[in-house]
């Protein structure tokens, strides 16, 4: 026996290949939607087609690739597709820079990524392959704008935009980090242009309300979503102006603590208040301060650090709680248009941007709330915002804040000046982007009709070929016809949009389409309702507002104008770590790749040099730090399996995952000790290993609920554990059982070995179809259980008894024992109690 199990290797590269062309000629991971058994969709975010996969895509496939495999052995009918978010700048970039087109790159980018991925062995339903770049994705995009167009959920509108002028295009607010565009890292302008806008604000309540349903989420990321929708409650109300001119008489403002009204010192309003424009019309100055405004960055986040301008307009309000009181006016960089009413009181006692803008202008900063004791503390660098009672405010004295907050409101409400709202920091999504790679956005602009929808006959709107990058701009605006098109309506001349929609469009049905893709249509709805929501959905954590809060409300949208029912596109979330590597600099400071340095302990050399190398950080994975390494190198040389093992193995899948020579080998190692383990199941020994069957129906136990949890890496150390037992247990009809369910077991992480082991042991059916094994639960009981010995009620001895065992039994073993025994000393008890499994008091 011995000396066949020796004699035979795995070997992986001819294993993987076979078993990844046997999968596939079975039709295996083909998604059967007429099936009646449960179904489920298992879903990673779909890559951009860069150019080559990455150790993070690596991680992320081949996380959700062992829950397809598991819940398919499982039994139910699942769905693990494959797609390309395929537009986008980059693309744009490459024509810009080497002059290839885009979908010339793309397409290629495509075709090696997914070569690189099928080389991983992922149990997808390629069939269901898509790329949103393709006219039979966009076209039917474009057929669901129409749809949210009619259905009243798309505008257009002139707004202030962020504008990227490196991209040379508008960005969502989402999109803006720190003031910069999140692709380019330019500082964002601000400009005033007519887009399109999805009416994101429509579901702001629900989208805030309902993350409370989404239990299967992580807590943070539905928190920053929380932020980001940003709902208060608060005051909107009048200020009068006092000798107005050509100014408005009035204009309104907008608070979440209008218990400090009575700390009010000045007014402020946006640099795009009609009132700062009307006084900019009369005052030259104040027309110099609001375009000195618009050339610094304009995002929130920004503003909030940015250093606070005003110019006062010399006007003042009339202050509504006390006709007698007077409050400057001045218009304010930080006070955004967009938010509330784009018009403030401020209170620098209590808001830290009121208190820097009132030292910078010399405004008075009363107190109006305080903890006792601190009534007479003055406000230093630090405004107040916490709790406490009001003072020097009338008839709120002595109140506490949320109290104060509602009779102010009561108060405002009575006198007609105000009333109480809800507001949300959650802007309409600005889809219009001035770029070529996109979906055509389906209008044509009629002199006469105005914006004239491209009737549903007429789609897709496909995007020229033949287009010029030598510019900057878009070149759908200077393509010579592609712009020309006769009006639908009128049939007069007319002109494409030649706009087209945020790549976030994009992926934000596409789960709707691999659920069910229908050439005519987006999709069926039943069909689609049949996969959705995705049972578990896993990518990562820099997507937790953009591109999860845009599904969110496209799936809803669609859902309210009756096109699905199903609102929630993703009921489990999970956000996996990144993939990290330590960093290597040279001699003269330059970053090293992993494979130009050689590891002597705690030091390393160059090799090409030798001279020494400084071992950096272990960072993120990153070209510019060139601590990247390579999945096609590691795929030759240690083959699948191993690659799959160690990405699940080494750190809790949430956390980052730090690669490893070291690491890979040991994953390496394992595969190879498998192999020789399974072989043992075909050792003809009899007899049984009462020991080793309960250990195996704990794993099999502990492994289930390890990938419900998507705790891979408990799943891998379970294993090891049992690998271990089964190599120390002695030749048994038990032990070639557990060698042969751990092939079942570990089968989704490791497919490749596990179909060869399984076919090497006779089975002429595939693993990846075996039924997953199923825990005996009278196994997984203990046998022995620990009693606690008392007499007289003290404990004097614990002893492991079986389990279960009867009353009269467990106390004649109890007075058996010896220290017992000498206690009781041939007494006999007044009374003995038993408590099954648990403890025995001896009274005396
Ligand atoms: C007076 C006041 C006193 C305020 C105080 C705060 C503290 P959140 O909570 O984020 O919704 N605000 C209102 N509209 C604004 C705008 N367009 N641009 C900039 N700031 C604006 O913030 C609401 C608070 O932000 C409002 O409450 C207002 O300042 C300011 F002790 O009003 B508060
Ligand atoms: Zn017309």
């Amino acid at each position: 026996m011995t000396d066949t199990v020796e004699a035979s290797r795995f070997d992986s590269a001819a294993a993987d290949v076979k078993w990844q062309a046997r999968w596939e000629t079975g039709g295996l991971f083909r998604a059967d939607s007429a099936s009646n058994k449960p179904k489920t969709m298992v879903l990673e975010m779909f890559p951009y087609p860069s150019g080559r996969i990455h150790m993070g895509h690596v991680r992320n496939y081949t996380m959700g690739d062992v829950l397809a495999r598991a819940r398919r052995m499982q039994g139910h009918a699942v769905l693990h597709p494959m797609g390309w978010d395929a537009f986008g700048m980059p693309a744009e970039n490459a024509a810009m820079e080497r002059g290839v087109h885009p979908g010339d790159w793309t397409r290629a980018n495509i075709a090696a990524m997914r070569a690189q991925l099928k080389r991983l062995g992922l149990a997808i339903d390629w069939s269901r392959e898509l790329a949103t770049c393709e006219p039979d994705y966009y076209g039917h995009e474009q057929a669901l704008f129409l749809d949210l167009l009619e259905g009243g959920l798309v505008d257009r509108r002139e707004a202030y935009v962020n504008w990227d002028p490196v991209d040379n295009t508008v960005l969502a607010n989402e999109q803006v980090i720190d003031g910069r565009g999140w692709r380019s890292g330019a500082l964002v302008e601000r400009r005033k242009l007519t887009q399109w806008f999805f009416r994101i604000t429509a579901f702001a309540e629900e989208l805030a309300a309902d993350l409370a349903t989404l239990d299967q989420w992580p807590e943070k990321v539905r928190l920053m979503q929380e932020n980001w929708i940003g709902k208060s409650k608060g005051l909107r109300f009048r200020f009068d102006v006092e000798d107005p001119g050509s100014a408005p008489a009035s204009f309104e403002v907008f608070t979440t603590r209008p218990d400090t009204l009575y700390g009010a010192s000045f007014a402020a309003v946006s640099v795009d208040h009609p009132l700062a424009q009307a006084i900019a019309a009369a005052q030259p100055a104040a027309a110099a301060f609001i375009d000195q405004c618009r050339t610094t960055g304009t995002a929130a986040a920004e503003l909030e650090t940015a250093e606070k301008l005003g110019f006062d307009t010399g006007l003042s309000v009339v202050h509504p709680l006390d006709a007698t009181r007077r409050l400057p006016v001045f218009i304010a960089n930080f006070v955004l248009m967009e938010y509330g009413t784009g018009a403030i009181f401020g209170c620098p006692a209590h808001d830290q941007r009121d208190l820097d803008f009132a030292r910078k202008y010399a405004l008075p900063v009363p107190r109006v709330v305080a903890l006792p004791g601190d009534e007479s503390v003055p406000i230093a660098d630090e405004a107040y915002t916490g709790p406490g009672k009001l003072i020097n405010s009338e008839f709120l004295n002595g109140m506490e804040v949320e109290a104060a907050k509602a009779a102010v409101i009561a108060r405002a409400e009575s006198g007609g000046w105000g009333e109480g709202t809800t507001v949300f920091r959650l802007r309409d999504w600005g889809i219009s982007r001035q770029r070529y790679w996109g979906t055509p956005i389906p209008i044509i602009h009629c002199e006469d009709c105005g914006t004239v929808p491209v009737p549903k006959a007429d789609l897709p709107v496909v995007l020229p070929e033949d287009v010029t990058f030598d510019r900057p701009g878009n070149p759908l605006d200077r393509h010579p016809t592609w712009r020309n098109v006769d009006c639908p309506k009128c049939g007069k001349p007319a002109r494409r949009e030649t706009d087209t929609l945020d790549t976030f469009v994009d992926s934000s049905w596409y789960f709707i389409r691999f659920a069910s893709q229908p050439a005519d249509k987006p999709f069926d709805k039943a069909e689609a309702e049949s996969w959705l929501p995705v049972a578990q959905y896993i990518g990562g954590i820099e997507h937790a507002i953009l591109h999860l809060l845009y599904s969110r409300f496209f799936t809803r949208a669609l859902a309210s104008i009756g096109k699905i029912d199903v609102k929630e596109p993703f009921r489990g979330l999970f956000t996996q770590g990144m993939v990290t590597h330590e960093t290597y600099k040279g001699s003269e400071g330059q970053w090293l790749e992993p494979t130009a340095i050689e590891k002597r302990g705690d030091t390393a050399i160059e090799v090409a040099t030798g001279l020494s190398v400084e071992i950096g950080r272990t960072e993120k994975m990153s070209k510019s730090k060139k601590n990247v390494v390579d999945p096609d190198a590691i795929l030759d040389r240690y083959g699948a399996d191993a690659v799959r093992w160690f990405m699940l193995s080494d750190s809790p899948p949430e956390r980052d995952l730090a690669w490893s020579l070291a690491g890979i080998e040991g994953a390496h190692r394992f595969v190879n000790r498998l192999w020789r383990i399974a072989l043992l199941a075909r050792d003809s020994a009899q007899g049984a290993d009462e020991s080793l069957t309960r250990q195996l129906h704990k794993t099999i136990d502990g492994i289930t609920q390890d990938l419900d949890k998507l705790q891979f890496n408990k799943a891998v150390a379970r294993a090891y554990e049992l690998a271990n037992a089964i190599e120390k247990a002695a030749p048994s009809a038990a032990r070639a059982d557990a060698a042969k369910t751990l092939l079942r077991l570990v089968a989704p992480m490791v497919p490749h070995i596990a179909e060869e082991a399984w076919a090497l042991l006779g089975e002429t059916t595939l693993i990846a179809d075996a039924p997953w094994p199923v825990a005996d639960p009278a196994l997984l009981v203990d046998a022995e259980v620990t009693y606690a010995v008392q007499v007289n009620g003290k404990l004097r001895e614990t002893v492991l008894l079986a389990k279960g065992l009867d009353r009269a039994e467990t106390e004649t073993m109890v007075m058996a024992l010896p220290k017992i025994a000498a206690l009781v000393d041939g007494a006999t008890p007044k009374k003995v109690i038993v408590v099954p499994d648990r403890l025995v008091n001896i009274v005396l």
